[in-house]
């Protein structure tokens, strides 16, 4: 028998139900990366032109007070409001359109314009959990919201608009479509096999081991199986709850240990920072319990060899599925290899 993994084989994504291709044989060797010398970054602990430091004025006016920590604003360029009168419309299934509410808030991590989670310290990163968990409480509480999606856009070839820490929280109305998608195969999952499916599948990871890359008492980050971005990671909580709001104060902790070593291991990768969009996946807040829903986050960083060549998802892939030619088996242990001291730390 030849081994499934060295030749092109399709790989299932249980939470999406979908597939992707890879074509392993098509890496000559099994690590292609290299390190470039990148310019230091020398941004300013403090840019009076960032629309995110404290005291500065934003778009249409309005001033960022002098804080110190997190800060959450509405933001001023809202995809979603919540005074959109409810309307719909139907043509044959075909022609079909709902109006949808909702708020859009953005979350700066620091004061400091210069760091990035992996230069803050752990009791700060607590701070940024600590504020997802509440903007997920009080969006939620909101009768017109009934999904509230934390996520956070980092490096310019995510197309973040400002490399002053931060992230952004939309919360609306209808489950948006991944959430949704995952939510429907975890349902379906428990009810064929009686048990929840990301619970049972951290079990097959921490048994075998090869694609976990790191992991505390709390949480664990695995490359999964089905990953199709480069160095695609889910972040995934080790007990079964549903939301942000069920963490426990050593496990709000425990996450942001895992936040600082996971995105410090991604910057020494290339030795630059990192680009990913990162974002978590909860259960819905219009009932409870959603008990299908296991909390986890995703990673999905476009870098594939270096800092300046990165995955696009063309051609093929836009038109048939995702493919990828370097295993999640091989991109574990290159993050596993990865020191958790930063690489600008030392310098
Ligand atoms: P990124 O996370 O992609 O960088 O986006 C930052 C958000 O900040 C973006 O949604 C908002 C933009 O609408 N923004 C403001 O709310 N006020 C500003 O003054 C500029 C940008
Ligand atoms: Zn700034």
């Amino acid at each position: 028998m030849t081994d499934i993994f060295t030749q092109p084989h399709r790989r299932f994504n249980p939470l999406t139900n979908e597939w992707i291709l890879v074509s392993p044989h098509r890496t000559q060797r099994p690590w292609l990366g290299q390190i470039e010398t990148q310019p230091p970054d020398s941004r300013p602990p403090y840019d009076p032109t960032c629309y995110l430091c404290p005291g500065n004025e934003r778009a249409g006016g309005k001033r960022n007070p002098p804080y110190d920590g997190t800060f959450v604003f509405e933001n001023d360029f809202a995809a979603l409001m919540s005074n959109t009168p409810a309307e719909e419309i139907d043509e044959r299934g075909l022609v079909r359109a709902t109006s949808e509410r909702g708020v859009c808030r953005v979350i700066c991590f620091s004061q400091r314009h210069d760091l990035t989670l992996p230069d803050m310290s752990v009791a700060d990163i607590r701070r940024v959990v600590d504020v997802w968990i509440e903007q997920t409480r009080e969006l939620g509480a909101l009768d017109f919201v009934n999904y509230v999606q934390v996520f956070e856009n980092k490096g310019a070839a995510m197309g973040a608009s400002n490399p002053h820490p931060h992230c952004q929280v939309w919360a609306n109305e209808h489950i948006p479509t991944e959430p949704a998608k995952e939510l429907r195969a975890q349902n379906e999952y428990r009810e064929s096999h009686g048990s929840c499916l990301l619970c049972d599948y951290i079990k097959i990871e921490l048994n075998k081991l090869e694609r976990i890359v790191l992991q505390n008492e709390h949480f664990v980050v695995v490359v999964p199986f089905w990953a199709v971005w480069p160095f695609e990671t889910m972040l995934l909580a080790r007990r079964h709850i549903g939301s942000l709001i069920d963490l426990t104060d050593a496990e709000r902790d425990a996450l942001a240990d895992i936040v600082k070593r996971l995105t410090t291991r991604y910057d020494n990768l290339f030795q630059v920072s990192f680009p990913y969009s990162m974002g978590w996946h909860q259960a819905p807040t219009e009932r409870t319990p959603y008990s299908e829903m296991h909390l986890h986050a995703h990673y999905y960083p476009p870098l594939l060899r270096s800092a300046t060549v990165r995955k696009f998802m063309v051609g093929y892939e836009m038109l048939a599925n995702p493919q990828r030619d370097l295993t999640a088996e091989t991109v574990a242990a290159r993050l596993r290899e990865m020191s958790e001291t930063l690489y600008r730390s030392s310098q």
